[in-house]
């Protein structure tokens, strides 16, 4: 009856330790975009429920991006917004899961958040769960 108290027991820490587990906060994954052949930085991204991956991307001014986004199958929608305008950078996607190419040409060095607009009626926005992320623009 001991032996079978304490394995109850040690399945249900196993759960509780499991459950905890997505609330911690991932690490950022970090890009620097390097210069394709034909002059353009391109960076791959990947959006999900609720994170960009990468979330931190540098780039080098005066060169032009190419951001091509996509997300992960399912039903909740993603977008991702950057607004800029004094950096040359204005632009506001949804994200589907096809990956679409965002073109812009950073003009200002500095650095800009992006985010996930979306919200499901009153819960918190996908900006607040931690849907959001930085482009640096270096010179
Ligand atoms: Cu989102």
């Amino acid at each position: 009856m001991k032996y079978i108290v304490s394995t109850i027991s040690a399945v249900f820490l196993t759960m509780f330790l499991a459950g905890a587990a997505p609330g911690a906060e991932q690490p950022v994954k970090r890009v620097v975009a390097v210069i394709d052949a034909d002059g353009v930085q391109r960076v791959e991204m990947q959006a999900g429920g609720y994170f960009f991956d990468p979330g931190h991307i540098t780039v080098k001014k005066d060169v032009p991006v190419e951001l091509v986004v996509k997300r992960e199958a399912g039903m909740t929608p993603h977008d991702i917004e950057l607004k800029a305008p004094e950096a040359g950078i204005d632009f506001s996607v949804d994200i589907t899961t096809e990956p679409k190419v965002i073109k812009f040409t950073p003009t200002k060095a500095g650095t800009y958040e992006f985010t996930c607009e979306k919200r499901f009626l009153f819960f918190k926005s996908h900006k607040d769960r931690g849907m959001h992320g930085v482009l640096v623009v270096v010179e």
